[in-house]
């Protein structure tokens, strides 16, 4: 007897401790959570409550998107009723706007936060719970939750593989759903120049021909109306959107529609760079980022300045640059490179815009205040070291893990590798800023990003193959809940039926052989 109550004691503490320990079905992990008994029941009696007007943008979101989920009509009241999902205005301490508290109970489900972007980021908690139960009714959680990082993005190239607007919004779809918040647009590169600029009509209709796979391929960009199409579907999902405009390197489609501001190549890279040698160039590309600064109110706009000495050979026989030289006292063509980004960067702050760049310019010296850094050679930490020193605020983005073109397993073919290395779901997951950026400089740090280049990614099935799931395991780390990788594994499953549902070609890391690897 006495042995059977033991027993049964022992065997409730396991049992509580088992359920201390369930996580509820959301990625990414909120801060803090725990499970509630009973469950809340969504049917057509439900109605969604806001006690504030400034959150009807979002009642209207998650009114929309039950409807599409569920097929489930309902509506937005300024009453609380008997099975209300409430979305309420309330002040929170500390200023992280995205931070949120989820209260469920068979009675109702009751998210508030102090802004919009934390009612947003709540809002997509509760639909993953949705998602994760097969009928209805929805098991109940507590939950406060705040993401670690202001900077959880995502980049994709455009240039050198153009997908389109509804490719781009499903991507934005999936990133808000991961509370992913930095959608990185890399619109120009060498294949093609994938923005209408009024001013400069060509760069649409000769720089958008070709991409990296055919030259002649019919001319591929956005137009402007497209462009605020895209950004005020990002913002509906508080994703803000930065353009990259890349300068003085990978300018080889700019320059074919104007060749008078081409600064020349090498062998390798013909026409790579723009002229930073003639006056023109400069009134040229800033014509340019005004009207970019028009269509993006993110007020950043990433001037790239990567890899330049790949095609700047030129620049050694060129007159004007020459005389730039001798009248500005630069030394060398890195100088000159120097002079060129601190010219548009001024550009940029008479527009009260901040300067983004890749780590090649830590190089140079410009208002931290105003700058952003991103970390992108993982092979060189003395060039985030650099950044750092310099007091600029910084994303890590290292081609491992957060390159999405390296392959993602051992038995994939295409895409890239390091010296063998490769990015793996869980590196991906595993990627903590405390590995590379020590103590007080942590606070630099702004966040985490996956940059998508797709040089060899030319279909939708490769784009969505390379992006899922591992997308799921950067919203993780950049969220700061990266701490357990087999729970995460466990949460991941429930993914899968979704991307099925939503015909994804994802890899699947529980069964590899389900899509085999496209080639291009
Ligand atoms: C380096 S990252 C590049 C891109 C390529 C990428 C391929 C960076 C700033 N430059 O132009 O697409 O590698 O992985």
């Amino acid at each position: 007897m006495k042995i059977n109550v033991l027993f049964l004691l022992l065997f409730s503490l396991a049992a509580q401790s088992l359920r201390a320990q369930a996580t509820p079905p959301i990625i990414p992990l909120p801060g803090s959570y725990q499970e509630v008994t009973g469950s809340f029941l969504l049917d057509s009696k439900t109605t969604v409550y806001i006690n504030d007007p400034s959150f009807s943008d979002e009642a209207l979101f998650l009114q929309k998107i039950l409807f599409d989920m569920k097929r489930l009509p309902l509506s937005i009241q300024s009453q609380p009723g008997s099975r209300s999902i409430s979305l309420l205005k309330e002040n929170r301490a500390g200023n992280n706007k995205e931070g949120y508290s989820l209260k469920m109970s068979p009675k109702g489900v009751t998210l508030s936060a102090g802004d919009k972007e934390g009612i947003f980021r709540g809002i997509t908690s509760l639909l993953h719970l949705i998602s994760a139960s097969e009928d209805n009714s929805i098991s109940c959680w507590n939950i406060e939750d705040a993401p670690r990082y202001e900077w959880r993005g995502f980049m994709l190239d455009e240039s050198r593989h153009f997908f389109g607007k509804e490719k781009v919004k499903q991507l934005l779809d999936w990133m808000a759903f991961y509370k992913l918040n930095r959608f990185h647009w890399h619109l120009t590169d060498d294949p093609g120049w994938r923005i209408e600029i009024k001013k400069y009509p060509l760069l649409g209709y000769i720089g958008g021909i070709g991409n990296h796979s055919d030259g002649d391929a019919a001319p591929q960009f956005y137009t402007q109306e497209e462009i605020r199409e895209i950004v005020q579907y990002a913002a509906e999902r508080k994703i803000v959107v930065i353009p990259e405009i890349d300068m003085p390197g990978h300018a080889r489609a700019a320059n074919r529609a104007y060749p008078q501001f081409s600064g020349g190549g090498s062998e390798r890279y013909p026409e790579f760079t723009f002229d930073p040698g003639n006056e023109g160039t400069y009134q040229y590309l800033t014509d340019i980022l005004k009207e970019v600064n028009v269509l993006f109110p993110s007020e950043m706009i990433h001037l790239g300045g990567d890899e330049v000495h790949f095609g700047n050979e030129a620049w050694n026989h060129n007159e004007g640059i020459k005389t730039l030289m001798a009248k500005h006292n630069l030394k060398d063509l890195p100088q000159v490179e120097k002079y060129f980004m601190v010219r548009m960067a001024d550009s940029l702050f008479a527009m009260n815009n901040k300067i983004l760049a890749w780590d090649e310019m830590a190089d140079i010296s410009l208002p931290s205040e105003k700058t952003l850094i991103f970390w992108w050679r993982h092979d060189q930490p003395a060039q985030l070291e650099k950044a750092l020193e310099k007091d600029y605020k910084v994303v890590l983005c290292p081609r491992i893990p957060y390159y999405f073109d390296f392959v993602q397993d051992s038995t994939h073919a295409v895409g890239r590798r390091w010296s063998g290395d490769f990015a793996d779901l869980k590196k991906a997951y595993s990627f903590t800023p405390e590995k590379w950026v020590k103590g007080s400089r942590l606070e630099q740090v702004v966040g985490m990003q996956a940059n998508l280049w797709t040089e060899v990614i030319a279909t939708p099935a490769r784009f969505e193959f390379m992006t899922f799931p591992r997308i799921t395991a950067l919203s993780e780390a950049a969220w700061g809940q990266n701490n357990d990788y087999d729970d995460y594994l466990e949460r991941l499953k429930l993914q899968i039926p979704l991307y099925e549902k939503e015909d994804l070609y994802f890899f699947n890391p529980f069964n590899v052989s389900q899509t085999p690897e496209p080639k291009r």
